[in-house]
């Protein structure tokens, strides 16, 4: 991210200041943290802060938007993850059965703590667990699937969620939905790159054509041929490859000249719907030392 873009970016995280410090004190109340991470960046979307933030509270790592990832891919992050003695699952949030087949690592996650209430003689106290991660990473329309109901409002841009919000589920289960928060490596610049592909940052901080040319060569490398398949034409990056996109979609200004900016946008949508393919932008061999 060029330095222009990340002061951009200084009013946006201006809430997210204000977020951290909530959490942290949010967390006092808290026995779980549940992180919800997008399947396609796992190494981008993790809160570097979080093992500090947890403090020896259990925490699971939710690969949401499976649907979009790469299932091999994701499937090694979820080993990776567990190898590191951390809860993770993926799923896609949207559907009920696989948010509600959570409850099972919920409930593996939270024994300890069950256990040491059992043992103070506290009975059937709900596990609070905090839900957190990058915004548009799914948090709400998880929170939704799991109780059933549009408990928190969701929406396909980030920065939805304002505000903390306590849903009650059950007896068992409290949930405290959390605005989206962006931690400072986000200033890496292919960590921030990633978080842009998937929506995480907002759209106006970047020019769209740089950053789908951006994504192309990443594309190219990993996926060669999702986009050459999805909008019939030959292997090729930058200019030649919005020309020809242009071109096969009709993405024409005034005179007759090819309209990048459209053409950027169509690839942009369609990676994002997963209309390229199902596609991990981070391989699990993407990671550092610290889960
Ligand atoms: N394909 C797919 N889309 C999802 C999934 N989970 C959520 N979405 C979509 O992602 C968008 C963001 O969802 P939200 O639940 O509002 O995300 P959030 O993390 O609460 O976002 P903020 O409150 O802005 O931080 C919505 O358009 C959802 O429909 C998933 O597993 N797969
Ligand atoms: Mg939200």
């Amino acid at each position: 991210m060029t330095g222009d873009q990340v002061e951009k970016l200084q009013w946006y995280p201006g809430h997210m200041t204000k977020a951290f410090r909530q959490m942290k004190e949010d967390l006092k109340l808290i026995d779980l943290i549940i992180e919800i991470c997008d399947a396609r960046i796992p190494y981008s979307s993790r809160n570097p802060e979080i093992e500090k933030l947890a403090n020896g509270r259990s925490r699971i790592v939710l690969l949401n938007k499976s649907d979009l990832a790469d299932h091999d891919v994701t499937k090694e992050w979820q080993a990776y993850f567990r190898e590191n003695g951390i809860y993770a699952a993926a799923m896609d949030g949207r559907d009920k059965s696989q948010a509600r087949a959570v409850r099972s690592v919920i409930d593996a996650a939270s024994e300890a703590k069950r256990e040491r209430d059992r043992r103070r003689g506290i009975q059937n106290r709900p596990i609070r667990a905090m839900v957190v991660g990058i915004p548009n990473s799914g948090k709400s329309t998880f929170i939704n699937s799991y109780a059933g109901r549009a408990a928190a409002k969701t929406g396909n841009k980030p920065g939805v969620t304002k505000g903390k919000q306590w849903i009650r589920l059950n007896k068992q289960v409290e949930l405290l939905d959390t605005p989206g928060v962006l931690w400072p490596k986000f200033e890496d610049e292919t960590v921030g790159l990633h978080l842009a592909c998937v929506g995480a940052i907002k759209d106006d901080i970047f020019e769209v054509t740089d950053l789908v040319t951006e994504l192309a060569v990443i594309l190219n490398r990993l996926y060669p041929s999702a986009i050459p398949s999805a909008y019939g034409i030959g292997e090729c990056e930058g200019e030649p490859m919005l020309a020809a996109v242009a071109e096969k979609r009709g993405c024409i200004k005034a005179g007759g000249i090819a309209d990048y900016d459209k053409a950027a946008g169509v690839i942009l949508d369609d990676f994002r719907h997963g209309k390229l393919g199902r596609i991990s932008l981070e391989p699990c061999t993407v990671r550092e030392s610290e889960v």
